[in-house]
């Protein structure tokens, strides 16, 4: 392996496969339309799902690019039975109170046709929940503070790998945001510097689920070519 070094820090050389348009064509193609088949899934099966397929879908996650390399990513994953009531319960007290009292007029509208309310069984259906927890700052080896960058578009970007890594076992995910969060530190005893970003339940999903009948904007209305 050939190696160098800048500013006094070690390189190594990075080669990887690379394919010819008419292949490149055709992989990009599949992976679309696989990665299409990916639908957000509220109706989850109690089946167990083995750990170690949740391990490689969060190392998958922690392969995303972050600023400066920070990382700034913790994911808590929640199996026992009871934290995860515990989870419900005060999930759905807030979100009964944001159904109720929190969101506009239009907001609810807005999500009539996903048929959401303020009941959340998945949270306790799922084998798991994954709770993704980003890192405003964080501490060094002699606890010193020290500064996490671009953290929103980080522990976004982790998710997103987080997403299709469950699509590519085979599960489904959801990403689900209980308003407000501050219960999830709490309940998981989280520090300071760690903010809850998004709470994904994983597993099979129910033996028949439905979703809504949705299309997705077509490439014209989501990008823009500057030949
Ligand atoms: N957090 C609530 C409401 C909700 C908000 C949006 I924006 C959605 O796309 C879906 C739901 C809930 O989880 O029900």
């Amino acid at each position: 392996m050939k190696t160098k070094e800048i500013n006094g820090h070690p390189f190594v050389e990075y080669s990887r496969d690379t394919y010819e348009p008419e292949e490149m064509a055709e992989r990009s193609a599949t992976y679309y339309h696989w990665l299409d088949t990916r639908r957000t899934v509220r109706d989850y099966s109690d089946k167990p799902v083995p750990k170690q397929v949740i391990e490689h879908i969060i190392k998958s996650a922690s392969t995303a690019p972050s600023g400066a390399h920070k990382q700034p990513w913790v994911f808590c994953v929640v199996s026992n039975p009871d934290l995860k009531k515990k989870i419900r319960v005060a999930a759905e007290e807030e979100e009964k109170e944001s159904y109720a009292r929190r969101m506009s007029d239009e907001w609810l509208e807005d999500l009539e046709h996903l048929g959401t309310n303020w009941e959340k069984p998945f949270l306790e259906v799922a084998p798991y929940l994954i709770i993704v927890f980003k890192k405003a700052y964080d501490f060094d080896e002699n606890n010193e503070k020290t500064n996490n960058y671009y953290v929103n578009e980080s522990v976004g970007l982790a998710s997103g790998f987080l997403l299709t890594a469950i699509h590519n076992a085979g599960l489904v995910g959801l990403t689900h945001t209980p308003s407000p969060m501050a219960f999830l530190s709490k309940l998981l005893n989280r520090p300071a510097n760690e903010r809850p970003f998004l709470l994904i339940p994983v597993g099979y999903p129910a033996d028949e689920t439905y979703v809504p009948q949705l299309t997705r904007k077509p490439i014209e209305e989501v990008s823009v070519f500057y030949d």
